[in-house]
């Protein structure tokens, strides 16, 4: 399998979690694609992804699958059992749940903040955000207060049970681990008030799978 994604990221940085908890890293080649210089919009990208984002698997038949719980699904059903996307109908019920109110609440969120409303990755990639959205200001401060909704509602959910999604590590607790990490790109510091969040971090930061991503 290939991996196209530049490393550090936080979307190629989930799914390099997924390989690390899944020992699949002997498995996959990675090929970096170079974000800054925006070769993600030019034509043999978008012919893979024409979403024009990373990462993006291709499998060994030549199969394309792109988004992070597209890719987390196919590997976490690759072999053996599921360990991060649930058994059970309720664990598969509350995991997608979860997973996608961290994506709207955090990644989704901090995304827009930091590539339409800062400089994000820079002049080249401009012409390929919104330019129509003329209060960027606005705009920004409308989704980096989401973000910081979304982190205090994570932190209530934290308070009452071990993981984001109940008793076992999953996906869910991935998005949320790559929306802190996205939100300290884009300079959003997680409120002081969330305890639970802050120390929930701290505990899945000493997983091996996140120390040494993929
Ligand atoms: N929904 C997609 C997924 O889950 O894979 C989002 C992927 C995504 O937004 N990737 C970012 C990207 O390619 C990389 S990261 O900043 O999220 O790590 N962005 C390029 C761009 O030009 O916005």
């Amino acid at each position: 399998m290939k991996i196209y994604d530049i490393p550090g990221f936080p979307s190629p940085l989930r799914v390099r979690v997924v390989i690390a908890e899944k020992h699949l890293a002997s498995k996959v080649e990675f090929i970096k694609i170079d974000l800054p210089a925006a070769e993600h919009k030019q034509p043999a990208f978008l012919a893979i992804n024409p979403t024009g984002t990373v990462p993006v698997l291709e499998l060994d038949d030549g199969t394309y699958l792109a988004e992070c719980t597209a890719i987390t699904e196919y590997l976490d059903n690759l072999e053996g059992n599921p360990t991060l996307t649930g058994t059970t109908a309720k664990e598969k019920g509350l995991i997608h749940m979860m997973q996608k109110r961290a994506d709207d609440q955090l990644i989704d969120a901090i995304g827009i903040y930091f590539h339409h409303a800062t400089d994000g990755l820079g002049p080249q990639l401009k012409p390929y955000k919104k330019p129509e959205w003329s209060d960027r200001a606005v705009w920004g401060e409308m989704h980096r207060d989401k973000a910081i909704k979304g982190m205090k509602y994570f932190d209530q959910v934290l308070k009452t049970q071990p993981y984001v999604a109940g008793e076992q590590f999953s996906m869910a607790d991935i998005t949320v681990w790559a929306g802190l990490v996205f939100a300290g790109f884009a300079q959003i510091a997680i409120p002081e008030e969330c305890t639970a969040l802050v120390a929930w971090n701290a505990k899945v930061s000493e997983r091996p799978s996140v120390k040494n991503p993929a």
